[in-house]
């Protein structure tokens, strides 16, 4: 097999894990065992994956409210993501955050938290860090469309480019910012890209239906800001299918046009993916199929295990999250 199917194979596997591990909570999330809030990103994971596939373990990454999808891509521990959502002690915050405080120092990922936009600086701090000690490693700051109207947003982009730190900006624009349309925020002639480009930093825009386009153009994009050690902002067109916190459908609410869900729906990166793996490059539909079986196996394991884990006791849940 290529170098090139492998790192196609690579990045199907970590779009299709996120859509199962969220698929799994929407799933369970009924039972109420789950008492946080939980906002999912299904229909969106391939811009984790695409990014995921382009970053080193010595990358740092920050996130917000949503942020399952890139916590994974980044090499967060699922149990502990999972433990996390129950309220575990096993938890990745030691059961006290749930789902929008997730952190894996281990593997860079600094942390997400739910209020809109404040992650973005401490994400730039993360880059003038690796800048000083001379590293090569980026730091990664994701953001939705709605993060762009937060004024830490420009400061920490003029920040970025003033000081040349090597911040890979991912800006999940699916529209929407809870129920109100970014036609109803922002004026219409407005691309979120090239007004940010107007701050100096390289900006661009990348569809995700087109898979490997996506891939391509992301990897461009990554590999620009290591060599160069400069910022870079990247504008994902993408769509959340699920409601904006929770579990369930909400088309009925009627904040969307008419058949744009559906659309969308139709044009699912990941099975879309699937096929041109199958079609153009050759994988069998039994090596697809043995992929999500896998996938599901460890999914559930990590679930069965935080439902099996313990609430934190009185003393556990006064610990510095960040205790051993
Ligand atoms: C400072 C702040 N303002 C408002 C909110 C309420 N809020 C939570 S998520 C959200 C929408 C953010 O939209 P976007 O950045 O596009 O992310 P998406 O939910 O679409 O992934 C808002 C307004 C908040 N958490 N923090
Ligand atoms: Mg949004």
């Amino acid at each position: 097999m290529s170098k090139d199917t492998n790192q196609l194979l690579e990045c199907y596997k970590i779009a299709s894990r996120i859509r199962s591990v969220e698929e799994t909570i929407a799933r369970e999330y009924p039972s109420g065992e789950m008492r946080c809030p939980v906002h999912l990103s299904i229909g969106q994971e391939l811009v984790s994956a695409v990014v995921g596939l382009n970053q080193l373990k010595q990358d740092t990454a920050v996130s917000s409210h949503r942020a399952h999808a890139h916590y994974l891509a980044k090499g967060g521990n699922l149990h502990r993501m999972i433990a996390e959502i129950y309220g575990k002690v096993t938890g990745c915050c030691k059961g006290r955050g749930g789902s929008m405080h997730l952190i894996d120092l281990e593997v860079g990922f600094l942390g997400s938290s739910a209020i809109v936009g404040n992650s973005i600086p401490i994400g730039v701090g993360s880059g003038l860090t690796h800048k000083l000690n001379n590293s090569d490693a980026l730091s990664f700051i994701f953001l939705g469309d709605g993060a762009i109207e937060e004024g830490s947003f420009y400061e920490s982009v003029n920040f970025s480019v003033v000081q040349e730190l090597p911040t890979v900006y991912i800006c999940e624009n699916n529209l929407y910012s809870v129920y109100t349309g970014l036609n109803q925020r922002q004026p219409a002639e407005r691309n979120i890209y090239e007004m940010v480009s107007g701050i100096g930093i390289k900006a661009v825009k990348i569809e995700t239906l087109d898979v490997l386009d996506c891939l391509n153009k992301t990897t461009e994009m990554i590999n620009f800001a290591r060599r160069t050690k400069k910022p870079v902002f990247i504008e994902y067109n993408t769509y959340r299918w699920l409601e904006h916190c929770g579990p369930n459908d909400d088309d009925h609410l009627g904040y969307r046009p008419q058949g744009e869900l559906s659309k969308w729906k139709r044009k699912d990166p990941i099975s879309n993916f699937g096929n041109i793996l199958m079609l153009d490059f050759g994988i069998s539909g039994s090596e697809i199929q043995e992929i999500h079986t896998k996938i599901e196996i460890e999914v559930l394991a990590a679930f069965d295990q935080a439902k099996k884990d313990n609430f934190p006791t009185l003393e556990q849940s006064q610990m510095d999250v960040y205790a051993k």
